[in-house]
C-alpha cells in the first residue's frame, strides 16, 4: 500500500547555517524518513528514522525547500510534505543574540539612548549577549575608555573561581564560543542608529580616542556605507609645527579638515597584527592607547561576524612640541577589517582617497591581479613577516617589480627586529609620505569617490539633502556676523536690551528722583509700548522665515535642519571665536589689562551666532506681538511658535531661559513654549530640575554633557551664555524611584570672577542668574575647579546668598559641591580638612548674606539647607588622560562623573515632591520677577506659595469651624442644663448652683483641650503629606499652631463666659421660682377648697356663678399673699464700676477725664471726636506734611464705628430679653479695646475715655431698662394673674369633672413644648447658617473673601459702594455678609430643611421621654410630666411658670394624656413648619443665639490689621499669624492722602514706595521723624508689603482711583489727583482680571 507523507512538518529552529525540523507520524507503520533540501540546484538528501532532524552547514541567508517523506520497510517512499524556510543571514543572527532586531536598521533615536532607565542607576555587569550594545552605549555615552570592554560575566568565570584544582574546567572555559567581539557590536549599534546617534557615537568614540567606523559594510547585502555625516560633528583642536612658534592653532571640523589619509590593509592571512602595530605606531613613547579593537584585547580575538569589510578610521593630531608628536603634521589613519580579497570595493576606495596604502601580508602569490589592477593615486607599501614560515620571497619579488615598487616602499619585519623596531621604520615611512605627499582629502570630497564605487553615503536622504539647502540658504548669506545679526535679527539687539533695562527699572525704580512714582511707572511703560511697537514695525526677515520654515517642517527634517545650522554657524564664528576665546582665556588668567578683556568680551559676543540667537529672535518676534491687537493677523500668525518650540524641547533640543546678553528672560516666550510643553506632556508632566553652578570655563558643561550624553556647548574661554534647558525623559520604570516623568537639566553662564566681573558690573547678571536657577533647582551643582579656589570665595558667596533667599521663600533645593581636576585616589580623605575649611568658609558667608538680608538667625551653611561635609562633596580627576589632542578622557574622569549622576538621582529620589511644567514656569515666573526688584526676600511672591498657603487656611478654617460649631453646641446644651437646674427637669445629682458651674466648667475644659489637641494633630498630619508641596508653607506651621491654641484661650473664656452668665441668671431666678411655686401650690389649694365648697352646696352651679366664686377666691388669695417686690439694681453704678476697673490701669490722666463727667450724661448726644487732647501732645512736633482733619476724620471714623458694633451689640442682648449681668458690659469694653489696639497708630486717652464713657453711658441705660423689664416680667404677681384665666377653666373643668386629657396634653404641648422647642430651633440655626455659608468658596478664606467683596464692588461700579468700603469698611463689610447670607436663603428651603432637622429631632426626643415615662408606671399625672421633663432636659428648656400653671388641678388620665400628648405633638411640628415657612430670614437672623453675621464677620476679617499706609485689610490666616499682609494695596488718594500744598489727592501706592531708594514717610509711629518707605519694616516689623510684582496688581484700584477721581477728590475735600496717563487706560475687564491675578484666583 502507498505510505502516507509526515504531518505538520515545522522548522523549529534557524540560524544562519542549520535549519531544524520536525513532523509527526503517520498513520502506518514507518521505517524512516527521508529529508530533502534543496536550493537553486543543491540538493541535500538525509534520512532519520527520528521524527526531527537537523540540517547543517546550509548556506546562510537562502531560502530552502525542504521536502520529507516517509519511507516503509519495504523501500517504499511516500509524496513528500513540502515546506520551505530560509536560513538566518549572519547579520539577522547577530542582531537576535543582541537582541537588537527591532531596532535594525537605523531605528535607534537619541531620545532612547539619552532617557533614563535601571540601567542608568544599576551597576550590574551585563548578564546576557543583548545587555552587551547597551552596556557599550551606557559607557560610551558617558565617554568611558573601557567602554569597550565588554564581556558579559559567563558561567565560567565562576568556575574559574572554583577552589579546588581542576584543570580540565580551566581550559575548556578560556574562550567559550559566543563571547561577541566588540567590533561586531559596533557595527551593529552603527547598523541600528539613526543618523543622530551615530554621530553621537562617533564623535564619544573620538573623544576616547578610539577609532570611528569610515566605511560600514553590511554583510547582508554587501553595500557599504560612507559615514560622513555621522562624523560631521568631530571638532579637533591641533598645533602643526608650522604653529608651533606662534603658539597658534587649528581647530577644525574634522570632515572638512584636507588631511592625508594612510590606509592599511590586510592580504590574505597575515601573522602580523595589523591593528596593534598601528596602535602602537599611534601611541607616543609615555603612553600607549588601544585605538583600534586587536586582537589582546579583552573578546578582541572572538571571531568577527559582521565587521570585516568595516573600515574604520583615526587621526594623529600633533600638539605641537617635537619630543612628544609622533608626526608632526596632521594624518588620518585609515584601517581595513578583513581581507582585501574578499573586500575589493572598500580597496579601491582607500586606494583613490589614501596618500599611501600599507598592504600586510604573508604570502602573496593569488593576490597579484588584486594589487595591480586598480587605479592607484595612493603609493603601495607592502608590508610582511619575513619570519612567517609561508613568506615567499619570490612571490614578492614578482609582484614588486609588476607594481614599480622599490625597497623603500617594502617593510619586512625580520628577525632581527622586535616590535619596537619595526614600528620605527613603519613610522618613518609614514612621516616620509606624510610630509611629502600632495594627496590631501577632505572626507566631504570622498564622498564623490564612494559614488563612483557604488558605495552610499550615509546623507544622501532626502530629508538630510533638504535639511541643508534650507540651511545653506539662510548661512550663505552671512558675511560679517554682527552685521548680519543687525541686518537679520534686528529685534534682539539694542531694542531688547532697551526694553530689559526698562523692565528692570520698572521694578527697582532706581532713578525716580522727585517725579510722581506712579507717573514715572507710567511713563515707563508707555517707553516700552513705544519699543514693542518698534519692534513690530519690523518685517520678519528673510533669515528668519527660512528658519521658521524650516523648522516647521516634519520631524526628523527638522533635526537635520537644525544640525546643519548648527554646523554651519559654527563654521562660520569658529575661526573668529576660538581665536578670541583663546585670547579671552589667556587674558583672564592675569587680568591686568581690564580694557582688552573687555573688548575681546565684546567682540566674543558679537562674533558669536548660534542657533539660539534665531531662537531668541523668534522670542521676541513672538513677545512684540503680544502688543498687537488680539485678532491681528500677524499676531495670530505666529501663534503657534510656542507649541513648536516645545515640541522641539521634548525633541531634546534645548531652549534658551535665560538670554545672557541681555540678562533677561522673555517670560512670555518662555512660559508660552512651558505652558505648551505642559500640555504636550500631559498627564506626565512631573518634573525634578538639575543645575549647574560655577566659575567660568571650569567644564560645567562638560560635566553635563558626560553626566547625561546631551550636547551643550562646550569650549574654551566664554561659551555658554546666559541659562539652557534641557529635558531627559525618564524611563517607565525609573519614575516609581524618581517620581517624576522628565529630569531637566540647566546649564548656565559661568560666574565671572571679581576682577572679570567689576569690568563690566556683571556681578548684578551673575547674582541674578544664580539665584534663578537655584531657585528653580531641585539639584544644585556647584563646580569648583581646584586651581581656582580663591575665585571660588566670591561665587559661593553669590551661590549662598540664593541658598539664603531660596529658604526664606520656602524651597529647599539641594545641593552638591563637585570638586574636578582632584586626580589622587585618596582625595576625599585627604581632603576632610578642606572639606571642614569649606563648610567653615559656607557659615562665614551664610552670616554676611544673612546680615544682608536682614535675616540674621541663619548663623551656618546647614541652617540655610541640608548639606552634609561627607556626602555633599564629589571629586572628579582632570578629563584628559594625557595631552590633547591626542589624549583620550580619563577613565576615571567619566567614572566619576558616573557616581556623580548615581548620586544625583539618589538625591532626586529622595526629593519631597516633583513639580509638574506648570510649577515650574511659575516658580520661574516669581523668581524673575523677584529678582528683578533688588530686594529679593520682601519681594517674593509666588502664585504657588500662595496658592499652598490658601489650601492651608482653607484647612485650618474648616477645623477652626468644626471646633467652634462643636463648641456652640456644647455651650447651648450645657446652659439649657444650667436653665433647668434647680426644676423638675434636672438630672445631676449636684444641688448647688456654684459647684454644678465648676462641674461644668472643667467638663468644658475636657472638651476644649480634646479639641486643641486635635487642632494640632490635623496640622501635624497636614504638613506630614507628600502631595501638594505642603513643605513651601512650612515656616506658617508655627502661626497656625498658636493660632489654635489662642483659638482655644479665645473659646475657652467666652464659653466660660457664658455659663456664668447663665449660672448667675439662673441663681437669680431659684428663689423667685420658690416663690412662685409656694404661690402656685396656694392657689391650688384655695381652688381645690373652693371646689369642695361649691360641691357641698350640691346646687348645680352656673358657669357664670362659678367665675364669680373664683374671682372672689383669686382676689382674696391675691390679697393675702405677701407678694415681696423684686429689687432692681442700679445698673449704671455697675457699670460706672466696671468702667471704673477697665481704666485703673490707665493712669492718673484717664481718671481726671472720667471723673469730668457722670456716667448718666454720657451717651446722650452723638459722639464728637475734639482733637484737643492731640493738640496738646503734638504742637511741637506736627509737620506741614500732616492733615490734622484727616487725623480728626480717621478717628471719629473709628468712634463711629466701634459705637456702631457695640449698640449691635447691645440690641442683641436685649433681644433675648434676660438679667442684666456684668459680663455684658465687660464683653463691651474689651471689644472697644481691642479695636483701639488694632490701630497701627497709639490712641491717645483724651479719645479714649470720652468713648468709653460715651458707649458705657447708652449701654447703661440700655441694659438698666432691659433689668427693669426682667424684674416685671418675672414678677410673682404678675406671673400669676397672667395664669389667671387658667387657672378658671381649669377651676371650672374639675368641678364640672370634664374629662381634661386632651385639653391638658394640647396645654402642655403649646405653653411649654413649643416655646422650648422654638427655642431649641433659634439656638441651633446660627451655627448651621454659618457653616452653610463656609461651604461657599467666598467665605473660605480671608483673601477670597477680600476678592470677593472687591469684584462685587468692581461689578456694582457705584462710587458710593466704593466711598462706604473705603471710609466705613468694617459696616460695608457686615453689610455685605448680610446681604450673601439673606440672598443665600431668601427661598427659605434650606433654613426650612435646617429648622426641620432640629423640629425633628426635638419631637424625637419627646417622643422618646413620653415613652420612657410611659413605662415608669408613676400613676400619678404630675411626676409623668415631671419625667417627661427631666428626660428633656438636656435638650429643651421648659418654662417653669407655664410648666407651673399646667401642673396644677390636674386630674388627667395618664394613659390617656400620652395618648393626645404624642398626637398634640405631631399637631406641634406641623404648625412650627408653617410658622418657619411663613417667616423671612431677615426675622429669623434677628433671634438666633449665634449670630451669623457676625461670627463670619469675625472670621473673615481676620486679624483686623490694616496697611499702615492705605488701610488694605490684612488677609493672613489664623488669628496669631506674625506678619500682616494683604494683597492688593490702594493708591494712598484712598486713604484721604494729599499733597499738603495743591491739597491734590496722592497717587502713590505703598507697593511702589517700598522700593523707592529715597521716598519718605513720617507719623506717629515713627514719632513724626522721616523715615524711607524701604525700610518701613524698621516701624512695622509684622507687616509685609511686597512690591507690585506683576505691574499690574493694584489696577483695580488705579482704575476706581482713574474714574471717580472728581467725586474722590469732592468727598475727600481736596484737589482732583493726578491720573497718570496708563492708569486711564485700564477697563473694567482689565480691573477686574488684575483682581484675579492679585488674589492668584485660577
Ligand atoms: N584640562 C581640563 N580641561 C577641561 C576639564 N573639564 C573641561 N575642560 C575643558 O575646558 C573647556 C571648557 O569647558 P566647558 O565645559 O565649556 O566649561 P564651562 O564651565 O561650561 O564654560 P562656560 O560655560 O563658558 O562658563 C573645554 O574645552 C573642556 O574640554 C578638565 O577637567 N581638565
Ligand atoms: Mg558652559
Ligand atoms: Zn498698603
Ligand atoms: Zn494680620
Amino acid at each position: 500500500m502507498e505510505p502516507n507523507p509526515p504531518v505538520q512538518i515545522a522548522v523549529y529552529q534557524v540560524s544562519s547555517e542549520s535549519l531544524s525540523l520536525r513532523w509527526d507520524a503517520p498513520a502506518g507503520e514507518v521505517e524512516s524518513y527521508i529529508v530533502t533540501c534543496c536550493h537553486e540546484g543543491d540538493i541535500l538528501r538525509e534520512s532519520t528514522d527520528t521524527n526531527k532532524l537537523t540540517l547543517s552547514n546550509l548556506k546562510p541567508g537562502v531560502c530552502y525547500s525542504l521536502l520529507v517523506s516517509t519511507q516503509l520497510r519495504n523501500g517504499r517512499i511516500s509524496e513528500p510534505a513540502v515546506t520551505s524556510a530560509r536560513t538566518k543571514t549572519h547579520l539577522d543572527s547577530l542582531m537576535e543574540d543582541l537582541g537588537l532586531q527591532q531596532l535594525y536598521p537605523e531605528k535607534l533615536s537619541l531620545s532612547t539612548i539619552l532617557q533614563i532607565d535601571k540601567k542608568t542607576i544599576t551597576d550590574e555587569p551585563a548578564k546576557c549577549n543583548s545587555d552587551l550594545p547597551w552596556y557599550f552605549l551606557k559607557k560610551l555615552m558617558m565617554v568611558n575608555v573601557t567602554a569597550r570592554n565588554v564581556k558579559r560575566t559567563s558561567a565560567c568565570e565562576s568556575s574559574c573561581n572554583d577552589p579546588l584544582l581542576n584543570l580540565d574546567n580551566l581550559v575548556k572555559c578560556t574562550n567559550s564560543g559566543d563571547t561577541l567581539n566588540p567590533l561586531d557590536i559596533i557595527t551593529a549599534l552603527f547598523l541600528c542608529s539613526d543618523g543622530f546617534v551615530r554621530q553621537e557615537l562617533a564623535l564619544k568614540m573620538s573623544m576616547c580616542q578610539f577609532s570611528v567606523p569610515l566605511l560600514l559594510p553590511n554583510c547582508d547585502t554587501k553595500q557599504c556605507t560612507l559615514m560622513l555625516w555621522a562624523m560631521r560633528d568631530i571638532v579637533k583642536k591641533y598645533r602643526p609645527q608650522s604653529l608651533t612658534e606662534s603658539k597658534g592653532f587649528i581647530e577644525d571640523r574634522i570632515v572638512l579638515s584636507e588631511l592625508p589619509m594612510i590606509s592599511f590593509v590586510r592580504l590574505g592571512e597575515c601573522s602580523l597584527s595589523k591593528s596593534e602595530i598601528l596602535n602602537k605606531l599611534l601611541s607616543n613613547s609615555q603612553q600607549y592607547h588601544d585605538t583600534l579593537v586587536h586582537h589582546d584585547m579583552e573578546c578582541g580575538d572572538s571571531p568577527r561576524r559582521i565587521s570585516n569589510g568595516l573600515v574604520e578610521i583615526t587621526w594623529y593630531l600633533p600638539c605641537g612640541n617635537k619630543n612628544m608628536d609622533v608626526f608632526s603634521e596632521p594624518v588620518a589613519v585609515a584601517n581595513l577589517r578583513g581581507d582585501i580579497a574578499s573586500f575589493e570595493t572598500q580597496f579601491s576606495f582607500l586606494c583613490q582617497t589614501s596618500a599611501a596604502v600599507f598592504v600586510f601580508f604573508d604570502t602573496l602569490d593569488s593576490a597579484c591581479e588584486l594589487l595591480t589592477n586598480q587605479h592607484h593615486k595612493a603609493q603601495i607599501f607592502l608590508v610582511g613577516n619575513h619570519q612567517s614560515n609561508r613568506f615567499g620571497i619570490d612571490a614578492l619579488h614578482k609582484i614588486a617589480t609588476k607594481l614599480g615598487l622599490t625597497n623603500s616602499n617594502i617593510l619586512l619585519k625580520t628577525k632581527q627586529m622586535n616590535d619596537a623596531d619595526f614600528v620605527k621604520t613603519l613610522r618613518k615611512t609614514v612621516s616620509n609620505v606624510v610630509e611629502n605627499t600632495k594627496m590631501k582629502m577632505r572626507i566631504e570630497q570622498m564622498a564623490d569617490i564612494a559614488h563612483k564605487l557604488g558605495i552610499w553615503v550615509d546623507e544622501e536622504s532626502s530629508e538630510c539633502q533638504t535639511a541643508k539647502k534650507n540651511a545653506d540658504a539662510i548661512t550663505a548669506e552671512i558675511q560679517d556676523i554682527l552685521q548680519y545679526k543687525e541686518a537679520q535679527l534686528p529685534l534682539q539687539g539694542q531694542i531688547w536690551k532697551e526694553l530689559t533695562r526698562l523692565e528692570k527699572e520698572e521694578f527697582r525704580l532706581r532713578n525716580v528722583g522727585s517725579e510722581n512714582i506712579e507717573d514715572y511707572k507710567s511713563d515707563l511703560q508707555i517707553q516700552k509700548t513705544e519699543l514693542r511697537k518698534e519692534q513690530n514695525s519690523h518685517d520678519i526677515s528673510n533669515a528668519m522665515t527660512c528658519f521658521i520654515n524650516a523648522i516647521s517642517s516634519p520631524e526628523m527634517e527638522r533635526c537635520y535642519f537644525l544640525k546643519w545650522m548648527r554646523m554651519n554657524l559654527d563654521n562660520v564664528s569658529r575661526e573668529k571665536l576660538s581665536d578670541l576665546r583663546e585670547r579671552y582665556k589667556e587674558k583672564c588668567k592675569n587680568p591686568e589689562n581690564k580694557e582688552e578683556i573687555k573688548d575681546i568680551d565684546r567682540q566674543l559676543s558679537n562674533s558669536s551666532l548660534g542657533t539660539e540667537h534665531f531662537f531668541r529672535e523668534m522670542g521676541q518676534i513672538y513677545e512684540a506681538s503680544l502688543s498687537l491687537p488680539e485678532r491681528d493677523p500677524s499676531r495670530e500668525q505666529l501663534q503657534h511658535l510656542p507649541k513648536l518650540c516645545a515640541q522641539l524641547l521634548l525633541d531634546g533640543f534645548p531652549l534658551e531661559l535665560v538670554d545672557g546678553e541681555a540678562s533677561n528672560i522673555p517670560l512670555r516666550w518662555v512660559s508660552d513654549v512651558l505652558s505648551q510643553l505642559n500640555e504636550l506632556m500631559s498627564p506626565k508632566n512631573k518634573i525634578l530640575v538639575v543645575t549647574v553652578l560655577g566659575v567660568q570655563s571650569t567644564g560645567k558643561s562638560t560635566l553635563l554633557n558626560t553626566m547625561f550624553g546631551v550636547q551643550f556647548a562646550v569650549s574654551s574661554g566664554r561659551c555658554t551664555r546666559g541659562a539652557f534647558m534641557l529635558l531627559i525623559r525618564i524611563d517607565e520604570d525609573v519614575k516609581k524611584v524618581l517620581k517624576c516623568d522628565f529630569m531637566v537639566i540647566i546649564d548656565t553662564e559661568g560666574l565671572k570672577s571679581p576682577e572679570l566681573a567689576q569690568l563690566d558690573n556683571s556681578h548684578e547678571h551673575d547674582n541674578e542668574l544664580a539665584t534663578l536657577v537655584v531657585g528653580l533647582s531641585d539639584v544644585t551643582i556647584i563646580n569648583i575647579a581646584m586651581e581656582n579656589s580663591t575665585e571660588m570665595k566670591d561665587i559661593l558667596q553669590i551661590v549662598v546668598h540664593a541658598f539664603l533667599r531660596m529658604k526664606e521663600v520656602g524651597k529647599k533645593p539641594k545641593c552638591q559641591f563637585v570638586h574636578q581636576n582632584v586626580s589622587d585616589v585618596s582625595a576625599h580623605e585627604k581632603n576632610l580638612r578642606d572639606r571642614k575649611l569649606l563648610l567653615q568658609q559656607l557659615n562665614e558667608m551664610t552670616q554676611a548674606a544673612a546680615k544682608m538680608e536682614r535675616k540674621e538667625e541663619n548663623k551656618s551653611f546647614t541652617d540655610v539647607m541640608e548639606y552634609s561635609p561627607d556626602t555633599g562633596n564629589c571629586y572628579i580627576p582632570g578629563l584628559w588622560n594625557g595631552n590633547p589632542p591626542m589624549a583620550p578622557v580619563n577613565a576615571g574622569y567619566s567614572e566619576a562623573v558616573y557616581e556623580l549622576k548615581k548620586n544625583i538621582i539618589q538625591i532626586l529620589g529622595s526629593c519631597e515632591s516633583s513639580a509638574n511644567v506648570l510649577e515650574l514656569t511659575e516658580w520661574m515666573k516669581s523668581l524673575w520677577n523677584a529678582v528683578k526688584h533688588e530686594n529679593f526676600i520682601f519681594s517674593f511672591r509666588n502664585s504657588l506659595v500662595a496658592d499652598v498657603y490658601m489650601k492651608l487656611c482653607t484647612e485650618f478654617n474648616k477645623w477652626e469651624w468644626e471646633f467652634k460649631k462643636e463648641m456652640y453646641t456644647w455651650v447651648t446644651n450645657a446652659e439649657t442644663r444650667i436653665y433647668n437646674f434647680g426644676t423638675v427637669a434636672v438630672k445631676s445629682e449636684i444641688s448647688d448652683m456654684s459647684e454644678y458651674l465648676t462641674h461644668l466648667k472643667s467638663e468644658a475644659r475636657t472638651v476644649l483641650s480634646e479639641w486643641e489637641t486635635k487642632l494640632l494633630g490635623n496640622l501635624a498630619q497636614y504638613f506630614k503629606q507628600t502631595e501638594g508641596h505642603v513643605y513651601l508653607v512650612e515656616g506658617y506651621k508655627e502661626d497656625f499652631a498658636s493660632s489654635a491654641k489662642s483659638l482655644r484661650r479665645e473659646m475657652e473664656s467666652s464659653v466660660f463666659n457664658q455659663l456664668t452668665v447663665a449660672a448667675d441668671i439662673r441663681k437669680g431666678m431659684t428663689e423667685l421660682d420658690r416663690i412662685k411655686e409656694n404661690h402656685t401650690k396656694e392657689l391650688e389649694g384655695r381652688v381645690r377648697a373652693l371646689i369642695e365648697r361649691c360641691r357641698e352646696k350640691k346646687v348645680i352651679m352656673a358657669d357664670e356663678e362659678l367665675d364669680i366664686e373664683f374671682d372672689k377666691m383669686w382676689k382674696k388669695t391675691a390679697d393675702e399673699l405677701s407678694f415681696s417686690k423684686q429689687k432692681t439694681i442700679n445698673v449704671i453704678t455697675c457699670v460706672s464700676f466696671c468702667l471704673r476697673c477697665n481704666l485703673s490701669r490707665k493712669g492718673g490722666h484717664a481718671w481726671e477725664l472720667l471723673n469730668q463727667k457722670m456716667l448718666q450724661d454720657c451717651g446722650l448726644v452723638s459722639f464728637k471726636y475734639t482733637a484737643d487732647g492731640f493738640y496738646k501732645q503734638f504742637k511741637h512736633k506736627v509737620s506741614q506734611f500732616f492733615k490734622i482733619e484727616d487725623h480728626i476724620m480717621a478717628l471719629q471714623n473709628l468712634a463711629d464705628c466701634i459705637i456702631a458694633s457695640c449698640t449691635q451689640f447691645m440690641t442683641e442682648r436685649m433681644e433675648k430679653k434676660t438679667n442684666y449681668h456684668d459680663t455684658y458690659i465687660q464683653e463691651i469694653l474689651h471689644m472697644i479695646d481691642e479695636r483701639l489696639q488694632n490701630q497701627s497708630v497709639p490712641i491717645e486717652i483724651e479719645f479714649e475715655v470720652p468713648l468709653k464713657q460715651h458707649i458705657c453711658g447708652i449701654a447703661a441705660r440700655h441694659f438698666q431698662k432691659m433689668h427693669e423689664n426682667f424684674i416685671h416680667a418675672n414678677d410673682p404677681s404678675t406671673c400669676l394673674n397672667q395664669n389667671k384665666g387658667k387657672f378658671r377653666t381649669d377651676f371650672k373643668d374639675v368641678f364640672h369633672e370634664r374629662d381634661q386629657c386632651q385639653k391638658k396634653a394640647e396645654e402642655f404641648t403649646y405653653r411649654c413644648l413649643k416655646p422650648a422647642v422654638e427655642d431649641f430651633v433659634s439656638r441651633s440655626l446660627g451655627p448651621d447658617i454659618i457653616g452653610e455659608m463656609l461651604t461657599n468658596q467666598k467665605f473660605s478664606t480671608r483673601m477670597f473673601f477680600q476678592y470677593s467683596v472687591l469684584l462685587d464692588l468692581l461689578r456694582q461700579d457705584d462710587f458710593e459702594h466704593y466711598r462706604s468700603y473705603i471710609c466705613s469698611y468694617e459696616e460695608y463689610v457686615k453689610k455685605w455678609i448680610l446681604n450673601q447670607i439673606v440672598e443665600r436663603f431668601s427661598n427659605g428651603s434650606k433654613t426650612f430643611e435646617f429648622e426641620g432637622r432640629h423640629v425633628q429631632s426635638s419631637i424625637r426626643s419627646i417622643n422618646d421621654a413620653v415613652n420612657k415615662a410611659k413605662t415608669e408606671k408613676s400613676g400619678n399625672l404630675k411626676s409623668f410630666v415631671k419625667n417627661v421633663c427631666r428626660e428633656l432636659g438636656d435638650k429643651l428648656v421648659i418654662s417653669q411658670d407655664a410648666l407651673g400653671a399646667f401642673m396644677i388641678l390636674n386630674n388627667a388620665d395618664q394613659e390617656q394624656f400620652a395618648h393626645w400628648l404624642t398626637e398634640c405633638v405631631k399637631d406641634m411640628a406641623q404648625v412650627l413648619q408653617e410658622k418657619f415657612k411663613e417667616t423671612n430670614i431677615q426675622t429669623k437672623l434677628k433671634k438666633l443665639n449665634v449670630n451669623p453675621q457676625n461670627e463670619l464677620f469675625t472670621k473673615l476679617i481676620g486679624c483686623g490689621k490694616q496697611c499702615p499706609f492705605c488701610g488694605a485689610p490684612c488677609e493672613a490666616g489664623g488669628q496669631e499669624h506674625s506678619e500682616h499682609f494683604a494683597s492688593l494695596h490702594r493708591p494712598q488718594a484712598l486713604g484721604r492722602y494729599r499733597f499738603s500744598l495743591s491739597q491734590k489727592l496722592v497717587t502713590d501706592i505703598c507697593s511702589s514706595l517700598v522700593i523707592t531708594p529715597d521716598r519718605t514717610f513720617q507719623c506717629d509711629a515713627t514719632n513724626w521723624e522721616i523715615h524711607h518707605y524701604k525700610h518701613y519694616r524698621d516701624i512695622f516689623p509684622d507687616w509685609k508689603i511686597p512690591p507690585d510684582g506683576s505691574l499690574q496688581a493694584s489696577d483695580c484700584w488705579k482704575y476706581v482711583l482713574a474714574t471717580f477721581n472728581k467725586k474722590f477728590a469732592k468727598a475727600f475735600n481736596a484737589k482732583t489727583a493726578d491720573i497718570p496717563a496708563t492708569w486711564k487706560m485700564i477697563t473694567r475687564e482689565q480691573a477686574e482680571e488684575s483682581l484675579q491675578e492679585s488674589f492668584n484666583i485660577k
